[in-house]
């Protein structure tokens, strides 16, 4: 494999990414994948569905008791879905940086929350915020299978 030394060891993370019901209608799919994938992240398993209850209770398990999550679980559950996992050195912490605040109004312009919406209601993406969360995350929306190991031809020019 061509694969430099340099990029097998360094720490290669895989993030979770999903676009909400609110992002999918309002048409910003698009430029969503374009941040991720002219940053230079690879992106290893995408697929549209809709959520269940169950898998929200599961995905958002820290947050069942707020008094906000029957709103939560009924805006998720609104429409389709797009999740994604995209691969990438420091992946998870710098989706988060991409993504911006969970308040809109807080998230800096330039982040896709401050560039899209304004309400943390209405936030339209989501992105995992660790690396343990981001391997629960990805088991819990994605098979296996569905996760795809490929080498990008860009992988020497994104990595010296
Ligand atoms: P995050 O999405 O930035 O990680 P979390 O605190 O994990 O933020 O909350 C998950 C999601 O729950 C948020 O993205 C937002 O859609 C929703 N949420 C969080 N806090 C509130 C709130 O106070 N009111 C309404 N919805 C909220
Ligand atoms: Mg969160």
């Amino acid at each position: 494999s061509p694969r430099s030394v340099n990029s097998l060891s360094m720490a290669m993370e895989r993030t979770y990414i999903m676009i909400k019901p609110d992002g999918v209608q309002r048409g910003i799919v698009g430029n969503i994948i374009s941040r991720f994938e002219t940053k230079g992240y690879k992106l290893v398993a995408m697929k549209t569905r809709m959520a269940t209850k169950e898998l929200l209770e599961k995905h958002y398990a820290d947050l069942t008791s707020k008094p906000f999550f029957p709103k939560l679980r009924d805006y998720m559950l609104s429409g389709p879905v797009v999740s994604m996992v995209w691969e990438g050195k420091e992946a998870v912490s710098t989706g988060r940086k991409m993504l911006g605040a969970t308040n809109p109004l807080e998230s800096a312009p330039g982040t896709i929350r401050g560039d899209f919406c304004i309400e943390v209601g209405r936030n339209i993406c989501h992105g995992s915020d660790s690396v343990e969360n981001a391997n629960k995350e990805i088991a819990l929306w994605f098979d296996e299978s569905e996760v795809l190991d490929w080498e990008s031809h860009s992988q020497s020019w994104l990595y010296e």
